[in-house]
């Protein structure tokens, strides 16, 4: 065995520590289900832009990314060949934290949004309750959610729980009670806020939020759809929580300033942060965070 000495610590490899508490684990959510290519060119819809997004993003300090595909149509799919294609190829070019939506789009049927685990990412979405999304319904049914988060258990897959509502936060504190910790042990919530249907994007709605969390939760974060982007992100960072930014959520950097890139998001998210004095957590630090498996 070989024997620690002060001259040999330097020399070994690096052991997953807890991030400081200054850590920011910024997450990219950089597609979603709900804009069109059309409506939006620069929306990262294909593998390579995808790939090139996540690089880019990586760079500029986000942590964690938040997958919605496309097909060859650029129309949301969950096609389980196109899934797993981008899973390999975010792990060879990124460090990231690979998080797959099993949201999906609200037009996709429940088993398919199972079989997205059969992809083997680090992470899914689990969102805790059904939800009007504007004129639709994100269907989100209590056995499903339950069935979910088992498979996520089973299959030793870290969920993120996507809290919409107040109610989700009672609907988690109950499902932790059934159910027990997520594979990892670590709870991580984001706080989905502005959808309409949803809880408002609203800095009393965010401390509401955070007020009931079941004590299970390890860390949280929260993320403003549309105009309440910077009111969420900056309540959540007043209250110590982290950051999902992306276009997924956001099309616009102010009125009428559209968002060219994913990148810009994550660098006013690294700007935001650097005023709270909390800095980029390394994708290291946010496997740690998480309870997902180090990088291979
Ligand atoms: N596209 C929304 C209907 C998730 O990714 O898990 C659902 C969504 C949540 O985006
Ligand atoms: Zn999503």
């Amino acid at each position: 065995m070989k024997r620690v000495t002060p001259d040999t610590i330097g020399h070994m490899p690096d052991r997953p520590t807890a991030p400081p508490p200054e850590a920011l684990l910024i997450t990219v959510a950089p597609t979603g289900a709900e804009t069109s290519k059309a409506d939006c060119p620069q929306l990262p819809t294909t593998l390579e832009e995808l790939v090139a997004t996540a690089r880019e993003c990586e760079a500029a300090g986000a942590a964690m990314i938040h997958v919605h595909i496309r097909d060859e149509e650029h129309r949301p799919s969950l096609d389980g060949g196109r899934l797993r294609a981008t899973v390999d190829a975010l792990r060879s070019e990124t460090d990231f934290v690979v998080q797959l939506s099993t949201g999906g789009s609200v037009h996709d049927p429940l088993d398919l949004r199972l079989q997205v685990l059969d992809a083997a990412p680090d992470s899914c979405s689990l969102t805790m309750g059904t939800t009007n999304f504007g004129d639709d319904v994100f269907s989100n049914p209590w056995p499903f959610v339950r069935d979910l988060y088992r498979l996520s258990q089973e299959r030793e897959v870290v969920p993120e729980f996507e809290l919409f509502d107040l109610g989700h936060v009672a609907a988690l504190t109950r499902l932790l009670k059934l159910d027990g910790l997520p594979y990892g042990g670590k709870v991580h919530v984001d706080l989905v806020m502005g959808v309409p249907g949803g809880m408002p994007g609203t800095t009393d709605a965010l401390v509401a939020a955070v007020a009931a969390l079941p004590p299970e939760v390890t860390s949280w974060g929260a993320t403003g759809i549309g105009r309440s982007t910077l009111a969420v992100g900056l309540a959540s960072l007043s209250k110590g929580g982290h950051l999902r930014v992306g276009m997924e959520d956001v099309l616009t950097l102010a009125r009428g300033v559209p968002v060219e890139s994913n990148r810009q998001l994550v660098e006013r998210a690294v700007a935001m942060g650097e005023l709270a004095q909390r800095r980029p957590m390394t994708t290291a630090e946010a496997r740690v965070l998480l309870g997902v498996r180090p990088a291979a």
